[in-house]
Protein backbone atom coordinates (compact mmCIF):
# COMPACT_ATOMS: atom_id res chain seq x y z
CA UNK A 1 0.00 0.00 0.00
CA UNK A 2 1.72 3.55 -1.01
CA UNK A 3 0.21 7.15 0.55
CA UNK A 4 -0.71 8.71 -2.35
CA UNK A 5 -1.84 12.55 -1.23
CA UNK A 6 -2.44 14.30 1.82
CA UNK A 7 -4.70 17.04 2.67
CA UNK A 8 -4.63 19.24 5.37
CA UNK A 9 -8.11 20.84 6.25
CA UNK A 10 -8.49 23.85 8.29
CA UNK A 11 -12.30 25.00 9.27
CA UNK A 12 -14.22 26.16 11.50
CA UNK A 13 -18.00 24.76 12.38
CA UNK A 14 -17.86 26.35 15.42
CA UNK A 15 -14.39 26.78 16.31
CA UNK A 16 -10.85 26.16 14.38
CA UNK A 17 -9.73 22.51 13.74
CA UNK A 18 -6.82 20.80 11.10
CA UNK A 19 -8.00 17.67 10.05
CA UNK A 20 -5.29 15.30 7.90
CA UNK A 21 -7.09 13.10 5.30
CA UNK A 22 -4.05 10.33 4.16
CA UNK A 23 -5.26 8.64 0.71
CA UNK A 24 -3.22 5.50 -0.74
CA UNK A 25 -3.58 3.66 -3.78
CA UNK A 26 -5.97 0.92 -2.61
CA UNK A 27 -8.63 3.16 -1.94
CA UNK A 28 -8.50 3.49 2.11
CA UNK A 29 -8.07 6.69 3.59
CA UNK A 30 -7.26 7.65 7.34
CA UNK A 31 -8.50 10.94 9.43
CA UNK A 32 -6.43 12.73 11.66
CA UNK A 33 -6.69 15.65 13.96
CA UNK A 34 -3.84 18.16 14.48
CA UNK A 35 -5.10 21.04 15.81
CA UNK A 36 -3.50 23.37 18.53
CA UNK A 37 -5.85 25.79 19.88
CA UNK A 38 -5.00 29.41 18.58
CA UNK A 39 -1.82 28.04 17.02
CA UNK A 40 -4.02 25.86 14.10
CA UNK A 41 -1.83 28.02 11.41
CA UNK A 42 1.31 27.02 12.21
CA UNK A 43 0.53 22.98 12.64
CA UNK A 44 -1.04 23.58 8.76
CA UNK A 45 2.35 25.41 7.22
CA UNK A 46 4.49 22.55 9.52
CA UNK A 47 2.20 19.74 7.47
CA UNK A 48 2.33 20.96 4.43
CA UNK A 49 5.60 22.73 4.29
CA UNK A 50 7.43 19.68 5.72
CA UNK A 51 6.09 16.74 6.08
CA UNK A 52 3.22 15.49 3.39
CA UNK A 53 5.85 16.19 0.88
CA UNK A 54 8.41 13.78 2.22
CA UNK A 55 5.68 11.06 2.89
CA UNK A 56 4.32 10.49 -0.15
CA UNK A 57 4.84 7.24 -1.79
CA UNK A 58 5.69 5.36 1.63
CA UNK A 59 3.78 2.77 3.11
CA UNK A 60 1.11 4.06 5.68
CA UNK A 61 1.18 0.03 7.26
CA UNK A 62 5.06 1.31 8.81
CA UNK A 63 3.02 3.12 11.46
CA UNK A 64 5.87 3.14 13.99
CA UNK A 65 8.90 3.67 11.65
CA UNK A 66 6.79 6.97 10.07
CA UNK A 67 6.49 7.96 13.50
CA UNK A 68 10.18 7.74 14.48
CA UNK A 69 11.29 9.32 10.86
CA UNK A 70 9.35 12.53 11.59
CA UNK A 71 10.00 12.83 15.31
CA UNK A 72 14.32 12.30 15.06
CA UNK A 73 14.10 13.09 10.93
CA UNK A 74 13.17 16.58 12.25
CA UNK A 75 16.34 17.21 14.16
CA UNK A 76 14.52 19.73 16.36
CA UNK A 77 12.63 17.22 18.64
CA UNK A 78 9.50 17.82 20.51
CA UNK A 79 7.45 20.55 21.07
CA UNK A 80 3.64 21.40 20.56
CA UNK A 81 3.40 22.18 16.71
CA UNK A 82 5.87 19.49 15.57
CA UNK A 83 4.14 16.58 17.70
CA UNK A 84 0.82 17.83 16.87
CA UNK A 85 1.80 17.56 13.03
CA UNK A 86 2.55 13.98 13.98
CA UNK A 87 -0.04 13.33 15.66
CA UNK A 88 -2.19 14.14 13.22
CA UNK A 89 -0.21 11.45 10.98
CA UNK A 90 0.03 9.23 13.26
CA UNK A 91 -4.01 8.73 14.12
CA UNK A 92 -5.02 8.86 11.21
CA UNK A 93 -1.99 5.84 9.76
CA UNK A 94 -3.63 4.09 12.82
CA UNK A 95 -7.32 4.72 11.41
CA UNK A 96 -5.88 3.21 7.58
CA UNK A 97 -4.46 0.33 9.98
CA UNK A 98 -7.41 -0.89 11.14
CA UNK A 99 -9.40 -0.62 8.20
CA UNK A 100 -7.40 -2.48 6.19
CA UNK A 101 -7.59 -5.24 9.35
CA UNK A 102 -11.32 -4.53 8.86
CA UNK A 103 -11.68 -4.15 12.57
CA UNK A 104 -12.63 -1.16 15.00
CA UNK A 105 -8.77 0.55 16.30
CA UNK A 106 -9.19 -0.95 19.91
CA UNK A 107 -9.34 -4.31 18.58
CA UNK A 108 -6.28 -3.82 16.94
CA UNK A 109 -4.75 -2.62 20.52
CA UNK A 110 -5.22 -5.07 22.10
CA UNK A 111 -9.05 -5.52 22.68
CA UNK A 112 -11.55 -4.32 25.28
CA UNK A 113 -10.47 -3.53 28.55
CA UNK A 114 -13.98 -2.45 29.28
CA UNK A 115 -16.88 -1.76 27.05
CA UNK A 116 -18.04 2.18 28.42
CA UNK A 117 -16.02 4.87 29.27
CA UNK A 118 -16.32 7.16 32.32
CA UNK A 119 -17.00 10.84 30.84
CA UNK A 120 -16.87 14.49 33.35
CA UNK A 121 -18.09 18.21 31.92
CA UNK A 122 -18.16 21.05 32.99
CA UNK A 123 -19.94 23.66 35.31
CA UNK A 124 -19.08 26.51 35.90
CA UNK A 125 -20.45 29.84 37.55
CA UNK A 126 -20.36 33.58 38.36
CA UNK A 127 -21.19 32.72 42.06
CA UNK A 128 -20.82 29.60 44.25
CA UNK A 129 -24.65 28.92 44.09
CA UNK A 130 -24.34 29.56 40.02
CA UNK A 131 -21.61 26.46 40.12
CA UNK A 132 -23.97 24.26 42.48
CA UNK A 133 -26.70 24.91 39.95
CA UNK A 134 -24.54 23.95 37.04
CA UNK A 135 -23.56 20.66 39.05
CA UNK A 136 -26.68 19.68 39.92
CA UNK A 137 -28.06 20.36 36.22
CA UNK A 138 -25.30 18.16 34.81
CA UNK A 139 -26.05 15.51 37.64
CA UNK A 140 -29.12 15.06 36.72
CA UNK A 141 -28.38 13.99 32.93
CA UNK A 142 -26.84 11.34 34.00
CA UNK A 143 -23.08 12.54 34.53
CA UNK A 144 -21.24 10.78 37.49
CA UNK A 145 -18.19 13.22 37.53
CA UNK A 146 -17.93 17.06 37.15
CA UNK A 147 -15.46 19.45 37.01
CA UNK A 148 -16.67 22.52 39.30
CA UNK A 149 -14.94 26.10 38.81
CA UNK A 150 -16.26 29.68 40.13
CA UNK A 151 -15.51 33.04 39.74
CA UNK A 152 -13.56 35.27 42.02
CA UNK A 153 -15.88 37.71 43.45
CA UNK A 154 -15.08 41.55 42.46
CA UNK A 155 -12.60 40.56 39.25
CA UNK A 156 -14.06 39.75 35.75
CA UNK A 157 -15.43 36.00 34.78
CA UNK A 158 -12.12 33.74 34.75
CA UNK A 159 -11.43 30.35 33.24
CA UNK A 160 -14.36 27.86 32.88
CA UNK A 161 -17.01 30.39 33.93
CA UNK A 162 -19.14 33.40 32.50
CA UNK A 163 -21.16 32.88 29.45
CA UNK A 164 -19.69 29.79 28.15
CA UNK A 165 -18.20 27.51 30.62
CA UNK A 166 -15.78 25.88 28.03
CA UNK A 167 -14.90 29.39 26.51
CA UNK A 168 -13.77 28.09 23.25
CA UNK A 169 -16.03 28.27 20.62
CA UNK A 170 -14.31 30.93 17.52
CA UNK A 171 -16.84 33.30 19.12
CA UNK A 172 -15.76 33.22 22.50
CA UNK A 173 -11.98 32.84 21.49
CA UNK A 174 -11.02 36.67 20.90
CA UNK A 175 -9.58 37.59 17.86
CA UNK A 176 -6.71 39.56 20.00
CA UNK A 177 -5.72 38.06 23.81
CA UNK A 178 -8.72 38.45 26.47
CA UNK A 179 -6.87 39.83 29.12
CA UNK A 180 -7.89 38.38 32.33
CA UNK A 181 -7.26 38.97 35.61
CA UNK A 182 -6.27 37.05 38.83
CA UNK A 183 -5.68 37.40 42.50
CA UNK A 184 -4.31 33.95 44.33
CA UNK A 185 -4.75 35.10 47.96
CA UNK A 186 -8.67 35.59 46.51
CA UNK A 187 -8.88 32.09 45.07
CA UNK A 188 -7.65 30.55 47.17
CA UNK A 189 -9.96 30.69 50.73
CA UNK A 190 -12.49 30.92 47.99
CA UNK A 191 -12.32 27.48 46.52
CA UNK A 192 -12.77 25.35 49.95
CA UNK A 193 -15.71 27.49 50.44
CA UNK A 194 -16.82 25.54 46.97
CA UNK A 195 -16.30 22.00 47.79
CA UNK A 196 -18.10 22.25 50.78
CA UNK A 197 -21.21 23.88 49.55
CA UNK A 198 -21.27 21.06 46.74
CA UNK A 199 -21.11 18.57 49.39
CA UNK A 200 -23.61 19.80 51.14
CA UNK A 201 -25.77 20.05 48.07
CA UNK A 202 -24.48 16.85 45.90
CA UNK A 203 -24.10 14.58 49.07
CA UNK A 204 -20.57 11.86 48.31
CA UNK A 205 -21.76 9.88 45.69
CA UNK A 206 -20.77 12.26 42.93
CA UNK A 207 -17.17 12.52 41.65
CA UNK A 208 -15.96 16.00 42.19
CA UNK A 209 -13.07 17.92 40.10
CA UNK A 210 -11.37 21.07 39.55
CA UNK A 211 -8.46 22.89 37.37
CA UNK A 212 -6.21 25.41 38.55
CA UNK A 213 -5.36 25.98 35.15
CA UNK A 214 -1.62 25.87 36.02
CA UNK A 215 -1.61 29.18 38.41
CA UNK A 216 -0.26 28.35 41.62
CA UNK A 217 3.31 27.87 43.34
CA UNK A 218 3.77 24.43 44.69
CA UNK A 219 3.70 25.27 48.36
CA UNK A 220 0.30 27.35 47.34
CA UNK A 221 -1.29 24.14 45.92
CA UNK A 222 -0.13 21.92 48.14
CA UNK A 223 -2.06 24.17 51.36
CA UNK A 224 -4.77 24.23 48.66
CA UNK A 225 -4.85 20.26 48.43
CA UNK A 226 -4.64 20.18 51.92
CA UNK A 227 -7.72 22.59 52.50
CA UNK A 228 -9.67 20.61 49.68
CA UNK A 229 -9.35 17.15 51.54
CA UNK A 230 -12.61 17.12 53.64
CA UNK A 231 -14.11 17.19 50.83
CA UNK A 232 -12.85 14.21 48.86
CA UNK A 233 -11.90 15.44 44.77
CA UNK A 234 -11.55 13.27 42.06
CA UNK A 235 -8.49 15.57 41.49
CA UNK A 236 -6.97 18.93 41.64
CA UNK A 237 -5.97 19.77 38.02
CA UNK A 238 -2.86 21.87 36.55
CA UNK A 239 -2.48 23.21 40.13
CA UNK A 240 1.37 24.41 38.77
CA UNK A 241 2.79 25.29 35.63
CA UNK A 242 4.44 22.13 35.22
CA UNK A 243 8.32 22.66 33.20
CA UNK A 244 9.67 21.72 36.75
CA UNK A 245 8.78 18.47 37.37
CA UNK A 246 10.06 17.90 40.45
CA UNK A 247 8.29 21.12 42.12
CA UNK A 248 5.79 18.84 42.33
CA UNK A 249 7.18 16.78 45.22
CA UNK A 250 6.79 19.47 47.25
CA UNK A 251 2.59 19.23 46.46
CA UNK A 252 2.93 15.60 47.37
CA UNK A 253 4.82 16.30 50.96
CA UNK A 254 1.36 17.98 51.80
CA UNK A 255 -2.09 16.48 50.74
CA UNK A 256 -3.32 13.52 49.55
CA UNK A 257 -5.79 14.95 47.30
CA UNK A 258 -5.29 13.34 43.75
CA UNK A 259 -3.17 15.31 41.19
CA UNK A 260 -3.84 15.37 37.58
CA UNK A 261 -1.42 16.99 34.54
CA UNK A 262 -0.56 16.60 31.70
CA UNK A 263 -2.78 18.36 28.96
CA UNK A 264 -0.32 20.57 27.60
CA UNK A 265 2.52 17.71 26.89
CA UNK A 266 3.80 16.62 24.22
CA UNK A 267 6.17 14.08 24.70
CA UNK A 268 6.97 11.25 27.34
CA UNK A 269 9.76 13.62 28.42
CA UNK A 270 7.55 16.20 29.73
CA UNK A 271 6.07 13.79 32.64
CA UNK A 272 8.60 10.79 32.70
CA UNK A 273 9.51 12.17 36.55
CA UNK A 274 6.06 13.22 36.92
CA UNK A 275 5.39 9.62 36.85
CA UNK A 276 8.04 7.45 37.69
CA UNK A 277 8.07 9.50 40.64
CA UNK A 278 4.45 8.86 41.76
CA UNK A 279 4.36 12.84 41.96
CA UNK A 280 0.72 12.57 39.83
CA UNK A 281 -2.28 10.72 39.73
CA UNK A 282 -3.85 10.93 36.47
CA UNK A 283 -1.85 11.86 33.11
CA UNK A 284 -3.88 14.18 30.67
CA UNK A 285 -2.21 13.72 27.75
CA UNK A 286 -3.96 13.45 24.74
CA UNK A 287 -3.77 11.83 21.11
CA UNK A 288 -3.65 14.91 18.70
CA UNK A 289 -1.27 16.97 20.96
CA UNK A 290 1.04 13.69 22.59
CA UNK A 291 2.27 12.07 19.65
CA UNK A 292 -1.18 10.07 18.12
CA UNK A 293 -1.86 6.77 19.27
CA UNK A 294 1.82 6.03 18.74
CA UNK A 295 2.90 8.17 21.49
CA UNK A 296 -0.10 7.98 23.68
CA UNK A 297 0.20 4.18 24.06
CA UNK A 298 3.59 4.57 24.98
CA UNK A 299 2.70 7.04 27.91
CA UNK A 300 -0.15 5.55 28.64
CA UNK A 301 2.05 1.84 28.88
CA UNK A 302 4.64 3.68 31.12
CA UNK A 303 1.88 4.97 33.32
CA UNK A 304 0.66 2.18 34.11
CA UNK A 305 4.41 0.58 35.96
CA UNK A 306 3.37 3.50 38.27
CA UNK A 307 0.02 3.43 39.15
CA UNK A 308 -0.97 6.64 37.23
CA UNK A 309 -4.25 6.55 35.48
CA UNK A 310 -5.24 7.79 32.16
CA UNK A 311 -7.44 10.75 31.99
CA UNK A 312 -7.22 12.19 27.95
CA UNK A 313 -8.13 15.96 27.59
CA UNK A 314 -11.29 16.03 25.87
CA UNK A 315 -12.94 19.59 25.78
CA UNK A 316 -14.24 21.45 22.75
CA UNK A 317 -10.42 22.18 20.80
CA UNK A 318 -9.85 18.46 20.73
CA UNK A 319 -11.59 16.96 17.65
CA UNK A 320 -14.26 14.36 17.25
CA UNK A 321 -11.59 12.78 15.57
CA UNK A 322 -8.96 13.00 18.18
CA UNK A 323 -12.31 12.02 20.37
CA UNK A 324 -12.34 9.30 18.52
CA UNK A 325 -8.61 7.76 18.46
CA UNK A 326 -9.10 8.74 22.99
CA UNK A 327 -11.95 6.43 22.93
CA UNK A 328 -10.59 3.38 21.70
CA UNK A 329 -7.59 3.83 23.41
CA UNK A 330 -9.61 4.13 26.69
CA UNK A 331 -11.30 0.94 25.98
CA UNK A 332 -8.07 -0.66 25.72
CA UNK A 333 -6.03 1.03 28.34
CA UNK A 334 -5.88 -0.94 31.01
CA UNK A 335 -4.94 2.04 33.51
CA UNK A 336 -8.20 4.25 32.51
CA UNK A 337 -9.16 6.86 34.73
CA UNK A 338 -11.45 8.86 32.75
CA UNK A 339 -12.14 11.05 29.83
CA UNK A 340 -13.11 14.00 29.92
CA UNK A 341 -15.62 15.21 27.33
CA UNK A 342 -16.89 18.48 26.97
CA UNK A 343 -19.20 17.89 24.05
CA UNK A 344 -19.45 19.79 20.48
CA UNK A 345 -21.76 22.41 18.77
CA UNK A 346 -24.38 20.79 16.43
CA UNK A 347 -22.18 22.57 13.39
CA UNK A 348 -19.18 19.98 14.47
CA UNK A 349 -21.10 17.06 14.95
CA UNK A 350 -21.91 17.20 11.68
CA UNK A 351 -18.54 18.10 10.17
CA UNK A 352 -17.16 14.92 11.91
CA UNK A 353 -19.55 12.10 11.80
CA UNK A 354 -18.48 9.63 14.10
CA UNK A 355 -19.81 6.65 15.68
CA UNK A 356 -18.70 6.91 18.90
CA UNK A 357 -21.54 8.59 21.05
CA UNK A 358 -22.74 9.37 24.63
CA UNK A 359 -25.11 7.83 27.33
CA UNK A 360 -25.28 10.00 30.05
CA UNK A 361 -22.34 10.00 32.14
CA UNK A 362 -20.37 7.56 29.57
CA UNK A 363 -18.80 7.70 26.35
CA UNK A 364 -18.88 4.49 24.01
CA UNK A 365 -16.78 3.43 21.13
CA UNK A 366 -19.07 2.12 18.37
CA UNK A 367 -17.90 -0.76 16.06
CA UNK A 368 -17.16 0.99 13.02
CA UNK A 369 -13.64 -0.61 11.32
CA UNK A 370 -11.12 2.25 12.36
CA UNK A 371 -11.17 5.21 14.77
CA UNK A 372 -15.06 5.64 13.46
CA UNK A 373 -14.72 9.25 12.73
CA UNK A 374 -14.50 11.01 9.16
CA UNK A 375 -14.89 14.45 8.04
CA UNK A 376 -17.52 15.47 5.34
CA UNK A 377 -15.24 18.11 2.80
CA UNK A 378 -18.33 20.00 1.23
CA UNK A 379 -19.36 21.13 5.06
CA UNK A 380 -15.78 21.69 5.78
CA UNK A 381 -15.53 24.27 3.37
CA UNK A 382 -18.75 26.53 4.42
CA UNK A 383 -16.77 26.91 7.33
CA UNK A 384 -13.55 28.73 7.01
CA UNK A 385 -10.93 29.53 9.45
CA UNK A 386 -11.84 32.10 12.01
CA UNK A 387 -8.78 34.34 14.16
CA UNK A 388 -8.88 33.42 17.17
CA UNK A 389 -6.96 33.36 20.56
CA UNK A 390 -7.17 31.86 23.90
CA UNK A 391 -7.19 34.45 26.92
CA UNK A 392 -3.66 35.36 28.69
CA UNK A 393 -4.05 36.30 32.54
CA UNK A 394 -1.88 39.16 34.32
CA UNK A 395 -2.59 39.60 38.70
CA UNK A 396 -4.36 42.62 39.83
CA UNK A 397 -1.22 44.18 39.18
CA UNK A 398 -0.63 43.54 35.61
CA UNK A 399 1.93 41.29 36.57
CA UNK A 400 1.73 38.51 33.55
CA UNK A 401 0.75 34.79 34.94
CA UNK A 402 -0.33 31.93 33.28
CA UNK A 403 -3.76 31.00 32.15
O1 LIG B 1 -7.14 25.11 24.48
C1 LIG B 1 -6.99 25.11 25.88
C2 LIG B 1 -8.11 24.31 26.50
O2 LIG B 1 -8.14 23.03 25.94
C3 LIG B 1 -7.95 24.20 28.01
O3 LIG B 1 -8.04 25.48 28.59
C4 LIG B 1 -9.06 23.32 28.56
O4 LIG B 1 -7.88 23.14 30.65
C5 LIG B 1 -8.72 22.69 29.87
C6 LIG B 1 -9.41 21.44 30.22
O5 LIG B 1 -9.06 20.87 31.27
O6 LIG B 1 -10.28 21.02 29.42
MG1 LIG C 1 -7.32 21.65 32.14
Amino acid sequence: MKITEIKVIIASPGRNFVTVKIMTDEGLYGIGDATVNGRELAVAAYLTEHVCPILIGRDPQMIEDIWQYLYKGAYWRRGPITMAAISGIDIALWDIKAKAANMPLYQLLGGASRDKMLIYQHAGGLTIEETVEGVIALREKGLEAIRAQVSIPGLPPIYGTGPNVDQLTAGMVQARPVEEVWATHKYLPLIPKLFERLRDAVGWDLHLLHDTHHRLTPIEAARLGRDLEPYRLFWLEDPVPAELQEGFRLIRQHTTTPIALGEVFNTIWDCEKLISEQLIDYIRVTSVHAGGVTGLRRILDFASIYHVKSACHGPMDISPVAMGANVHVDRWVPNFGIQEFSGYLEATHEMFPHSWYQQGGYLYSGEAIGHGVDIDEKIAAKHPYVQAYLPVARGTDGTMGSW
